[in-house]
């Protein structure tokens, strides 16, 4: 059963009515650029067919009720007219509570609705479940109550509430994706001024998703961590964020920087002028250089911020090797754990997945999940 059936069905049995519509917002694979987002840099993400829908019923009161099909249809609701607070033991409650908070501290005029929850996206994977959940709560009051809100404010919205509310201090890359992808296209997003530039994916390549299985242990102080390194290693280059710096800055103005501060701005200052670099090898169709900034993305997360683990490198030279020189591989997300993306070759796909599957088991213990995705549209009406 897709999302949007589920959603449909469950609305019908617990509302004892159809729905008045619904909304779908996806998940994200980041192609390259990773935690350059939070240093005002460059991210390439796409949006990826696996998505959270509502199903969206109009109330005439200020009761927001909401079921989460994925979970045995636990119920919440809140009151619009009182202060919204944390949820007492449902976690996924407060990504829709943070939301809809936000939107009324926006100033946003809100109505009671009545919501059922499904979605796709793997979670725990880095695909951001959760920032596709955050968008498509704000994506249902915008199409339910004909709000005037640009796809940019219900990222920055979600995003709040996801570093107010949930409590973890993201960047803005997987909201603003999961709100405006476009199909068939990369998001060249520049995160300090929220420009983007689409990019068309070329038609003969796949991009395929592996899962590793690898359970993301620490992540949220893991990330806390990395964001607090790279304030620290801007704050010794006297620079607003590491987006300000270039390598030949990065060398010259080292002395008295702390060797694991210096490690961390050095990749995402590199990772920065690959990303740019990738966008351009993306638009000319040109693969083994895409392949090449990949593999040092890759190189760079590992060796010098630190957040692959085994079974990801291992991952990566499994399909490396089988990909050949057109496309590449890397971790992809926030880290220790979860997914690589490949960009290769349609004709290659095959013998890549059966590599993974021959190979990854016996070197590391796990089974991989392997999904084939397209570039899907951001959020809006199912
Ligand atoms: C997670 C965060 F939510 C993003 O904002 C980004 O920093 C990413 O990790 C790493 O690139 O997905």
């Amino acid at each position: 059963m897709t999302p949007s059936q589920r959603v449909s069905a469950v609305f019908a049995e617990r509302f004892a009515r159809q729905p008045d519509l619904l909304v779908r917002a996806p998940g994200r694979v980041n192609l390259i650029g990773e935690h350059t987002d939070y240093n005002d840099g460059f991210v390439l993400p796409c949006a990826i067919d696996y998505e959270t829908c509502v199903a969206i019923g109009l109330r005439a009161d200020s009761l927001v009720q909401v079921i989460a099909a994925d979970y045995d249809n636990q119920h919440d609701q809140f009151d619009l007219g009182q202060p919204i607070e944390h949820h007492p033991d449902q976690r996924w409650s407060d990504y829709i509570r943070g939301v809809v908070k936000y939107l009324q501290a926006r100033g946003y005029p809100l109505r009671g609705l009545d919501l059922v929850v499904s979605g796709n996206v793997p979670q725990g994977a880095g695909l951001s479940s959760s920032a596709s959940l955050e968008v498509a709560i704000g994506q249902a009051f915008k199409e339910a109550l004909g709000l005037d809100i640009t796809q940019a404010e219900i990222a920055l919205n979600g995003q709040q509430a996801e570093n107010q509310f949930v409590g973890c201090n993201c960047g803005i890359m997987d909201q603003m994706i999961s709100a405006s992808g476009k199909t068939d296209h990369a998001l060249l997003l520049d995160c300090r001024s929220l420009a983007t530039r689409l990019i068309p994916m070329p038609s003969d390549l796949a991009v395929l998703i592996v899962n590793s299985n690898v359970r993301r242990g620490l992540v949220d102080s893991e990330y806390n961590t990395r964001r607090q390194q790279c304030e620290a290693a801007a704050r010794h280059y006297g620079v607003k964020a590491l987006r300000d710096l270039d390598l030949a800055g990065l060398e010259a103005g080292k002395a008295g920087l702390d060797e694991i501060c210096y490690r961390r701005a050095r990749h995402v200052v590199g990772e920065n002028a690959r990303t740019l670099a990738a966008a351009e090898a993306l638009a000319g169709g040109d693969l083994e250089r895409l392949g090449e900034l990949m593999a040092q993305s890759h190189a760079a997360m590992r060796d010098d911020f630190a957040i692959t683990v085994p079974a990801i490198d291992t991952l990566v030279e499994i399909i490396k090797a089988k990909i050949g020189r057109e496309g590449g591989v890397r971790m992809t997300g926030g880290g220790f754990g979860g997914c690589v993306v490949a960009l290769l070759r349609p004709d290659k796909v095959a013998a890549v997945i059966a590599a993974v599957d021959a190979e990854y088991p016996a070197r590391v213990g796990l089974k991989a999940d392997s999904y084939v995705c397209s570039a899907s549209a951001g959020a809006g009406p199912r």
